[in-house]
């Protein structure tokens, strides 16, 4: 089918199903491009939980979409791939988190926004990349402190706040890609351009950074801030959405190898699959989505 058809026939789809399409930063520019909201899975979540659509086609990874369901239970939340998971997410289970409680039974346990809403229903407060330094500072009065699944945001948040983490041995393989010759090789080439890092990176190269930022944080930074070239430590697809938001200014990716596989698996023609058949839902048991609901409703009243 043409390009222009097939965007025909999701719009008018779209409208027969009082249905909207949210796309997560890091999604192929395709996807990007057909988009009613653009953001992180935190920003995307809240727009699903206050738009009077009646269906949300969720173009993001599969814990962006359950969280989303976990915020709109009255909303039918349909993810174009299924298979669009997130390595770092699947590597905590709910047996493993709850192994890690008993080890720590005093501790109040903090999870990252990229964890299933089976592990996100054991723990005591949500966080994202955006707010996790707060979200540590906020919990001042308590001894001790899990922070899973990713060590990296934790070595992060950990030396950002002063306090010991309990962590866990997560990490996202796409961040990891990223290396400090990679940033040494850009800073040479554009002297000028300001680095910005994501902090799922390694610590070495958050090092090198000039900010430390989520792609909300990175899409807020570069509208504002003076300077006309950024060097991006981050999933490489955020880059069409910050230059397409800011045509003047100059984007050059860390490293073309940080490419999240699981982040390109929509396509245009599986988004318009979606709203033909109304799949797949994404469904949270109601125990799960209520226990899980708590964890995120902290992390607002904190953030
Ligand atoms: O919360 C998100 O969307 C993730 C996983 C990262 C980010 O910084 O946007």
């Amino acid at each position: 089918m043409k390009q222009k058809n097939l965007i025909n026939k999701i719009n008018q789809l779209k409208k027969k199903h009082n249905a909207i399409i949210l796309v997560h930063n890091y999604q192929l520019p395709e996807v990007q491009d057909i988009a009613d909201f653009r953001g992180d899975s935190l920003e995307l979540s809240r727009i699903a939980a206050n738009t009077k659509a009646k269906v949300i086609v969720f173009c993001g990874v599969y814990f962006m979409a359950e969280t989303a369901s976990i915020l709109c239970p009255d909303k039918k939340v349909i993810i174009p791939d299924k298979d669009s998971s997130c390595p770092l997410a699947n590597m905590l289970t709910v047996k493993q988190l709850r192994a890690l409680k008993e080890k720590y039974p005093k501790a109040t346990v903090v999870g990252y926004v990229n964890t299933s809403a089976q592990v996100k229903a054991e723990l005591d407060v949500c966080c994202t990349s955006t707010n996790a330094v707060k979200v540590i500072n906020a919990l001042k009065d308590k001894k001790q402190i899990l922070f899973v699944p990713d060590k990296h945001l934790a070595d992060y948040v950990s030396k950002v706040t002063g306090r010991r983490l309990i962590t866990w041995d997560g990490f996202c393989p796409t961040h990891l890609c990223i290396r400090v010759s990679d940033i040494i090789r850009e800073k040479k080439f554009h002297p000028k351009a300001k680095v910005i890092v994501h902090p799922e990176c390694r610590k070495e190269v958050i090092a090198l950074a000039d900010e430390v930022l989520s792609t909300s944080g990175m899409a807020k930074f570069v509208k504002e801030n003076r300077a006309r070239e950024f060097i991006v430590g981050t999933e490489v697809g955020i880059i069409y959405r910050l230059k397409k938001d800011n045509p003047h200014k100059e984007f050059y990716a860390a490293s073309e190898a940080a490419v999240c596989p699981n982040m390109k698996r929509i396509t245009q023609e599986k988004v318009l699959w979606s709203l033909q058949t109304l799949k797949d839902e994404v469904c949270v048991s109601e125990e799960i989505r209520c226990r899980a609901k708590k964890a995120i409703e902290r992390m607002l009243q904190i953030a």
